[in-house]
């Protein structure tokens, strides 16, 4: 499939430095030694606790992906990472702000929570709905330009990636992503990724099921319990963390220019892994 043109790159980590800052938020000085079951343990989540199982789950707090210099900074900040009523909740924000040399730029909060523990092969099952302008998870809301949010697995800089993930200015366009960065030293190239997309879902309005299914030399990725696709190519093979994520952007290449003022929230209802 034609790559949409300067998606290849962003898809990674967001555009530039933001992959470096991506990098060190997942395996940063905040890093925990595991806890609980191994990576061949089945687990799931479904957020009906009150707060966030913190044995589990590492809530991020530092630099986001999407950082263009004297234009943009995003940050994910706990503060926008909550549970309420059954689901885990990722907010965020967006303002002017001074960014660098430039005091009219725009500067993102937004939240993520990564797993403490990685996993390998095996079955991946997020019900979520992306993100949008809805306040509560049952409430009408808009996908406004200016953001990505996904459930995915990550490690050292796309040496496994694998992804559903939502950039909100795609006109309801889900992308369906694999990495396989063979050499994690480097950053990935295009040749790295894998994509496929899917339109009409309407994935910032309502609660779908994304699952894939990742086995050696294979990803078969379904939606609602209908398969989609198959990918074959650039097929990870090492165990990574299970994030949910939804940062700023402001960028026509990838998650569209930022809406400043509108504040947005991606909706985890429920995620899980079985070896
Ligand atoms: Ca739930």
């Amino acid at each position: 499939m034609e790559k949409p043109k300067g998606r290849a790159i962003s898809i990674v980590l967001g555009l530039g430095a933001g992959s470096i800052a991506l990098w060190l938020l997942v395996i940063g000085p905040a890093f925990v030694a595991a806890e609980g079951g191994g990576p061949n343990s089945a687990w799931s989540d479904n957020f009906n606790g009150g707060q966030l199982n913190n044995k589990f789950w590492v809530v991020s707090n530092g630099s986001a992906p999407g950082a263009i210099s004297n234009q943009h900074q995003g940050y994910f900040t706990p503060a926008n990472v909550t549970v309420s009523n059954g689901y885990l909740v990722l907010k965020l924000t967006q303002q002017t702000g001074t960014v660098g040399a430039n005091s009219n730029g725009v500067i993102s909060y937004g939240g993520q929570v990564r797993s403490r523990h990685t996993y390998g092969y095996g079955t991946y099952t997020w019900t979520m709905r992306m993100s949008s302008t809805a306040s509560t998870p049952t409430v009408a809301g808009s996908a406004d330009s200016g953001s990505v949010s996904a459930g995915f697995l990550y490690m050292k800089n796309s040496h496994t990636e694998i992804d559903f993930q939502f950039p909100a200015d795609s006109m309801d366009t889900l992308y369906l992503v694999n990495w396989l960065n063979p050499n994690p030293a480097a950053n990935p190239s295009p040749n790295d990724e894998t994509y496929t997309t899917l339109a009409g879902l309407k994935v910032a309005g309502v609660f779908h099921t994304n699952k894939f299914v990742w086995q050696p030399g294979r990803i078969d990725y379904y939606v609602d319990g209908s398969f989609q696709v198959s990918h074959t190519a650039n097929v990870p093979s090492a165990p990574a963390y299970v994030i949910m994520n939804h940062w700023g952007t402001d960028s026509t290449d990838w998650g569209g220019t930022a809406t400043v003022g509108d504040t947005r929230y991606v909706y985890i209802d429920s995620v899980s892994y079985s070896p």
